[in-house]
């Protein structure tokens, strides 16, 4: 085995290693949690995997209309298989059709025939041609002339899927060969644009005649009669069909590696994303329905005393409950340092707690007085007992929300250190807002 095929191997075995591994991750995750609808890009990495072992090599053809795209694809099968015409927008819908080129009995090659870019409504468009080059392992953009910007616009786009991509001048029969050299000039130019260099990995342009025009010939024959006959000349592709398999011998098996990673790549950021989006909401509820617990139990709690361990009790289970959300399993010990760290980070969370205290003491004297059948003692204790609650609720709602951003990063604070990650997230919370709701909450349990 050459070299470059024992590289295009390891590629291909590194690629499907990859895929392999991304699917027995997050298969469990779509069986633990079926709300995270993750079954579009599972999809995906299994189509992947295939693609890989049927070692299918797909390549798009794209342009604006009546460029020749379906042309070039029928000179590159030697078959008239899709139709052309001279009206716009012959093609309606992607196709595609096989193509098994001579002596290449390894792999297997899929063309695929777009609609032009500038025939078919904006948005469905745009979509198309994503989902159409993404899927592409080798994309080629079929012009036939100078380019015009809607021309040029759509080959930045392409160009953007970081694809090989080939430029292919077609119609060069109907320029004579002055022209010709001009117009090739600036198609060659136009590959050297800094921003085209810098996201074209292959910059090749072929110049082809996939139909040339039929030409009409005077015949005399024999007798003497004279009749005039359409004349068909060949198509010349043979440039282009050499540079595709060049380019396929070269790289094809790494191409489609590398096509089938970038694919798995934009899959996992969107399984991410989707975990994320779910936790999030899971974690909101969650940090709610415990700064509300905590609120009401603080708030109802008649002896003082029991209010700050009872409070880091809540602080503590709401810390573990986020931890298991996010599959991170904390240890009591670890539980306890992180709310510690918390607790010493910020200032607002200590006076929260010194002001359950302070307020608690009102809180159990009023009890007291209320006990002894004195009513006044009773109501003086209900706002006090309310702003407690409200308090003590916010600082859990305060440790809930710094815990879930410590979790969602990997229990790390990131490289700015606790004390400015938790600075900036205290930053964001709306105490009035919070507290507000609280305090309404726990007024409309108490009457
Ligand atoms: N002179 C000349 N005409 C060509 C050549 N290739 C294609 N054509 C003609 O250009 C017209 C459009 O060709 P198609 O292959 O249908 O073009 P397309 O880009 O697929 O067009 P849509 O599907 O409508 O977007 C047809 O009339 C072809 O005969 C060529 O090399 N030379
Ligand atoms: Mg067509």
């Amino acid at each position: 085995m050459s070299r470059q095929s024992t590289r295009q191997e390891t590629h291909l075995n590194l690629a499907r290693a990859s895929i392999r591994r991304s699917l027995a991750q997050y298969n469990p995750l779509l069986r633990q949690d079926p709300a995270l609808a993750i079954q579009p890009e599972l999809q995906i990495l299994h189509g992947n995997l295939e693609k890989l072992d049927q070692n299918v090599i797909r390549i798009a053809a794209f342009g604006l209309v009546s460029r020749g795209k379906s042309a070039v694809l029928n000179g590159l099968v030697g078959q008239k298989i899709l139709p052309t015409g001279p009206i716009h927008g012959v093609t309606q819908w992607p196709r595609s059709v096989r193509w098994i080129p001579q002596g290449q009995s390894k792999v297997q090659i899929e063309l695929i025939d777009t609609p032009g870019l500038d025939e078919i409504g904006g948005e469905v468009r745009a979509d198309m041609a994503r989902e159409v080059a993404q899927e592409a392992d080798l994309i080629l953009f079929v012009v036939a002339g100078d380019i015009t910007q809607t021309e040029y616009d759509a080959l930045l786009f392409l160009a953007h899927t970081h694809k090989p991509l080939i430029l292919v001048f077609n119609k060069v029969d109907l320029y004579p060969d002055p022209d010709l050299a001009a117009i090739s000039r600036n198609l060659q130019q136009l590959g050297q644009r800094e921003e085209l260099t810098q996201l074209l990995t292959t910059q090749e342009m072929v110049r082809v005649a996939a139909e040339p025009m039929p030409r009409q010939v005077r015949v005399e024959l024999p007798d003497g009669e004279v009749r005039y006959e359409w004349e068909y000349a060949a198509p010349q592709i043979e440039e282009l069909r050499g540079k595709i398999l060049q380019v396929l011998n070269r790289e094809g098996r790494s191409l489609l590696a590398l096509n089938a990673l970038v694919q798995t790549q934009a899959a996992e950021a969107r399984i991410a994303q989707k975990t994320l989006d779910v936790h999030h909401q899971q974690a909101e509820a969650l940090i709610w329905q415990y700064t509300r617990s905590k609120a009401l139990a603080i708030a109802v709690n008649p002896i003082a005393l029991l209010d700050i361990p009872g409070g880091a009790i809540a602080d503590l289970a709401l810390i573990r409950a986020l931890s298991r959300l996010y599959g991170l399993p904390l240890t009591d010990r670890e539980a306890r340092k992180l709310w510690k760290t918390l607790l010493f980070s910020s200032g607002s969370l200590i006076l929260g707690e010194l002001a359950t205290v302070l307020l608690g003491m009102g809180k159990t004297a009023a009890t007291v007085v209320g006990a002894t059948g004195e009513t006044a003692g009773l109501s003086a204790w209900i706002p006090g007992a309310i702003l407690q609650g409200a308090i003590a609720g916010y600082g859990a709602y305060q440790v809930g929300q710094i815990t879930r951003v410590y979790l969602q990063q990997g229990c790390t604070w990131g490289n700015l250190g606790p004390s400015t990650v938790i600075h900036q997230i205290l930053q964001q919370l709306d105490s009035q807002a919070i507290l507000y709701r609280l305090r309404q909450e726990i007024e409309s349990s108490l009457y």
